[in-house]
């Protein structure tokens, strides 16, 4: 099959919250197909109206490489859609088997085309925030190879973003909660993400300038989870508290 014909098929199994065999089961195809099959599942949505928000990393801690069993730091793109307001009560039969984990999410000032350095973040960064992110494999049990995952847009389906805070935070150790229901279920550090947060920016604009991918102004980027990643269900309150930043909270039912 070709590239697009496997990106309707999973661009259809997220449209109908309806999961699917791992694409890579039956048809072979490289890394760099499977940004492909990204790049044209994710232009299906915008087909439909839905706008390019932003960017995520996926993979930058060690805790969610070894919970999903892959190796290597991944990208995916965030639309509007996606985007899931501050105490907003969530329909979990919406997604397929969907998991929240705790985030950081950076606010982009001026247009990222090229890798920037740690020297140029105050001209193209304009705050950061604390985050939760919901994701949503496509592919039955949540199970795939780094090439099925990165064609499923790095599981994307939701994000929550908190209030915006000074870029002159420090970020590189703070302490990150995940709480559902006043249960605290998974606790890290932001530290986990690649060291400091901040390489997550940097990692995103490397990763998108060599697909090709523009990080408009106004956008977010999303720099991974810092711990495990939870399973949702329904009539639960899912919180995540990160050190210095604050509380970010939405509701299922
Ligand atoms: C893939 C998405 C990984 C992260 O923050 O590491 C990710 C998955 O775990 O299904 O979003
Ligand atoms: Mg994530």
């Amino acid at each position: 099959m070709s590239t697009k014909d496997l990106a309707k098929i999973i661009d259809e199994a997220a449209l109908n919250a309806k999961p699917i065999p791992q694409l890579s089961l039956e048809n072979e195809f490289s890394e760099k197909e499977a940004y492909e099959i990204q790049a044209y599942s994710i232009a299906r949505r915008y087909q439909r109206g839905e706008k390019l928000v932003g960017v995520k990393l996926g993979f930058t801690s060690k805790a969610k490489m070894v919970q999903m069993g892959v190796h290597d730091m991944i990208w995916g793109r965030l639309t509007d859609k996606m985007l899931v307001g501050r105490n907003a009560n969530v329909l979990v039969e919406k997604f397929i088997h969907p998991r929240a984990e705790p985030e950081i999410c950076f606010l982009v000032k001026k247009e990222i085309t090229q890798e920037i350095s740690r020297d140029d973040i105050k001209e193209y960064i304009s705050g950061l925030a604390g985050a939760i992110e919901i994701i949503d494999s496509r592919y039955q049990n949540f199970k795939f190879s780094l090439e099925d995952v990165i064609a499923d847009n790095c599981s994307s389906a939701g994000f929550v973003i908190g209030k915006w805070h000074s870029i002159d935070t420090p970020i590189g150790d703070l302490k990150m909660d995940l709480i559902i229901n006043g249960e605290v279920v998974q606790s890290g550090s932001s530290k986990a993400i690649l060291g400091d947060p901040w390489e997550s920016v940097i990692a995103a604009s490397r990763l998108c300038a060599q697909y090709g991918q523009v990080i408009p102004t106004g956008s977010y980027i999303m720099a991974g989870a810092a711990t495990s990643a939870v399973f949702l269900e329904k009539d639960q309150t899912i919180k995540v508290e990160v050190e210095s930043l604050g509380t970010i909270q939405f509701s299922t039912k």
